[in-house]
């Protein structure tokens, strides 16, 4: 038997970054996300004799692979199954580079939950998927759900904390443009980044405390369609996270100088009276929030910024679902 599930990554307008429990990968911070459209994971699942893992058609051992391996123990506990898991071979493609800075490892585990309840016919529900995937990594909770999504903050006890839906991708057609500004992985993971700044950052502290109120803030624009209420925060949000980053020791340059020029571009076009605000994740590239009317004139400025190598262009999509049973 074989099921696939089909997930799309997200990217998240209030940032989620800090842990308050590593052990049960609880955030520090509430986040809102937009999941994308378009760029999308694949991921098959079938019994097998032992568990595998491929990823783009090469075979992962090690840390990935117990990582899938450990979210299928933990979905089959949830669901109350005595006895010992089915073994499975995951197969998952990405038809996205991952040197994007678009996070796979979000789209990754949401297809992955969604496949494993599919195979064991755990049916778990949306929340409690959600649930799972999040102590896998957390973005991909959010990848859950289409649309805006939020996903809460939780004390050190919340086992159970799931994402959300705050609006469907409907609710407001905006672009997201993705300045790719090197081809390179990035060199610290966003959960040795975390640890590390929570650890060492002596700005963590203030960022925690401020995060509750620029996420409020975005959510409240995202359901008024509010552009011009909504670049203040999320801009907000993405230069404080790196700026506490920044601060950790040893400190957390996730930049380069083409996302320094590419900030610089977004706001001279908005100075210009073009409607557009940035975002930046664990990497150098930037992630341009535009409503679909200058998306063209937003493309074709940021491509023109030395240093940017191309631009990839995402609209609001849906959340983790099956795609075909065999
Ligand atoms: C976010 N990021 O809100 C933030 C902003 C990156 C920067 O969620 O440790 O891979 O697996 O829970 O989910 C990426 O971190 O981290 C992320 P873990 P995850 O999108």
């Amino acid at each position: 038997m074989k099921r696939v599930a089909v997930a799309h990554p997200n990217i998240a307008l209030a940032k989620y970054w800090g842990k308050r429990d590593q052990g049960r990968n609880v955030p520090a911070v509430p986040s809102l996300s937009v999941t994308l459209d378009g760029m999308t994971t694949t991921t098959a699942l079938e019994e097998a004799e032992a568990d595998s893992l491929a990823i783009n058609g090469v075979l992962r051992t090690g840390r990935p692979l117990e990582r899938a391996a450990a979210m299928l123990d933990t979905l089959w506990r949830e669901a109350g199954r005595l006895g010992q898991r089915p073994r499975a071979a995951v197969d998952s493609h990405n038809d996205f580079p991952t040197a994007a800075g678009l996070a796979s490892s979000a789209s990754a585990f949401a297809a992955l939950a969604v496949a494993a309840d599919a195979l064991f016919a755990t049916q778990l529900g949306r929340d409690r998927l959600s649930a799972i995937a999040r102590r896998s990594s957390a973005s991909a909770g959010r990848s859950l759900f289409g649309g805006f999504v939020e996903l809460p903050a939780g004390d050190a006890f919340a086992v159970d904390l799931p994402a959300a839906p705050v609006a469907p991708a409907s609710h407001w057609d905006l672009r997201l443009v993705v300045a790719v500004t090197t081809e390179g992985e990035k060199e610290v993971g966003s959960t040795d980044g975390m640890v590390r700044t929570t650890e060492t950052s002596p700005l963590y502290e203030g960022w925690v405390k401020a995060a509750p109120a620029i996420f409020a803030r975005v959510r409240e624009a995202v359901l008024a369609r509010d552009f011009d209420a909504l670049v203040g925060p999320v801009e907000q949000s993405a230069l404080t996270m790196h700026a506490t980053a920044f601060a950790a020791d040893p400190g957390l340059v996730y930049w380069n100088g083409t996302t320094v020029e590419v900030i610089r571009a977004v706001r001279k076009l908005r100075a210009e009276g073009l409607r557009a605000c940035f975002t930046i994740d664990a990497g150098p590239h930037v992630k341009i929030l535009t409503p679909t009317a200058s998306e063209a004139s937003v493309r074709e400025a940021i491509s023109r910024v030395p240093g940017v190598l191309r631009t990839i262009s995402a609209r609001p999509g849906e959340g983790a679902r099956l795609a075909v049973e065999e």
